[in-house]
């Protein structure tokens, strides 16, 4: 189904133009930690607590390797991209135009922008068939704690709702069920209506790579995943998303970060304990995830699928 790799000496070439990029995330080395907080650059920053952008996340440098799946040159010590490290504590409690503080959440996430401007890119990254792709690795200083849930990558039209998202940890539930959850450590890739499409676990010491087929026409997903610098495959078919809105109302920010779901808290009211948003117990430590290799990109004659292979898109 996805097997015409085509020779990666002709490839860049060729497929450059027939698999246009569209918006990229991969920070390059000039990306500063002034452009992050003033969200200049292909990051809207503005999804945090009260300090400044660069008090939540930074830009590594040359102290870490991003995933070398799209940085291959030269035995991977010359990346062309910037590790991301994005992290919540207790300040951590964004608020947002309307609904007041919430207090339930703890987050921290990037918007794809261009110099903060979401409005005009999101018409564009979500139009046709198009493919979010992101890698995710451990920060092994800032663990995460999962007896919570963390929804970290996701698409979210006006509604609230996620077109697709990426989850973590133990669902939350009121009351709260047996945690941490069996699968807790593994990263669940879920469906508009919640369906989990795909799980693999969140192993350390691995960038983990992830790209998300959306037709916003036919309303599918469908999934690609790897490890390191090992192709993306096709880890699910085609699945129907019908529940999304079709046009506008059906297109929404792409985020990715670390977004801390509560604990029910017994001593709130049941009302309270139910509005996950403005209540629950949170420890209030600071956590975070690595992320490289966040670009979307049209699929007019092929899927990126890392190392200047291009693969055809899933289309059953
Ligand atoms: C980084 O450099 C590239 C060209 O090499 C330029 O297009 C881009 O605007 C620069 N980015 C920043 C944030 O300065
Ligand atoms: C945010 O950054 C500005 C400019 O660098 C600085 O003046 C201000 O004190 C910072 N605010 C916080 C809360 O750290
Ligand atoms: C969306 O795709 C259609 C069909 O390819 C094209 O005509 C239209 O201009 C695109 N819209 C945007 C906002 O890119
Ligand atoms: C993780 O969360 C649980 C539930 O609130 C808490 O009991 C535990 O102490 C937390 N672990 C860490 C390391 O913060
Ligand atoms: C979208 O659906 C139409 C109607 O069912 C079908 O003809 C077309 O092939 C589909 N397109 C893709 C890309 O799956
Ligand atoms: C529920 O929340 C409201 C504020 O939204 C607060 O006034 C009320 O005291 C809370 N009830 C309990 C039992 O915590
Ligand atoms: C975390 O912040 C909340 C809300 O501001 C506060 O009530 C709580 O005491 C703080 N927890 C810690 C451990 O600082
Ligand atoms: C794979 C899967 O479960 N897809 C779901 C997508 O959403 C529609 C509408 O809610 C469901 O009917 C599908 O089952």
């Amino acid at each position: 189904m996805f097997s015409s790799l085509i020779s990666a000496l002709v490839l860049p070439v060729v497929l450059a133009a027939a698999t246009p990029l569209i918006w990229d995330g991969r920070a390059p080395f000039n990306l500063t930690d002034a452009d992050l907080d003033s969200s200049t650059g292909p990051f809207l920053t503005v999804v945090k607590g009260s300090g400044n952008a660069t008090h939540y996340s930074s830009l590594l440098g040359h102290s870490e390797l991003p995933t070398p799946l799209w940085n291959d040159d030269l035995l991977d010590l010359l990346p062309s991209e910037q590790v991301i490290s994005i992290t919540i504590d207790n300040s951590s409690i964004f608020v947002p135009g309307s609904g007041g503080p919430q207090f339930g959440f703890r987050r921290t996430e990037f918007i794809a922008a261009v110099n903060g401007d979401h409005d005009d890119l999101n018409p564009l990254i979500e139009n046709g068939t198009t493919v979010f792709h992101f890698s995710i690795k451990l920060d092994e200083r800032r663990p995460l704690n999962y007896t919570h849930e963390y929804q970290i990558v996701f698409i979210e039209p006006n509604d609230g709702t996620h077109v697709f998202e990426v989850q973590l940890g133990s669902p939350f539930t009121d009351p709260t069920g047996p945690i941490p959850t069996p699968d807790a450590h593994w990263f669940k890739v879920r469906d508009h209506a919640l369906n989990v499409l795909f799980e693999t676990p969140f192993t350390p010491d691995t960038w983990h790579n992830f790209a998300v087929q959306i037709d916003w026409v036919n309303r599918t997903l469908a999934v690609l995943y790897s490890k390191d610098g090992s192709l993306l495959q096709a880890v699910t078919e085609l699945e129907p998303n019908l529940s999304t809105s079709l046009g506008p109302d059906g297109q929404g920010d792409f985020h990715f970060g670390v977004l801390k779901l509560p604990l029910v808290n017994p001593a709130d009211s049941p009302a309270n304990q139910s509005d996950v948003v403005h209540f629950g117990i949170q420890e209030g430590t600071t956590e975070g995830l690595l992320y490289s290799g966040v670009f979307v990109e049209e699929i007019a004659r092929g899927i990126s699928a890392g190392r200047q292979v291009f693969i055809h898109p899933i289309t059953e």
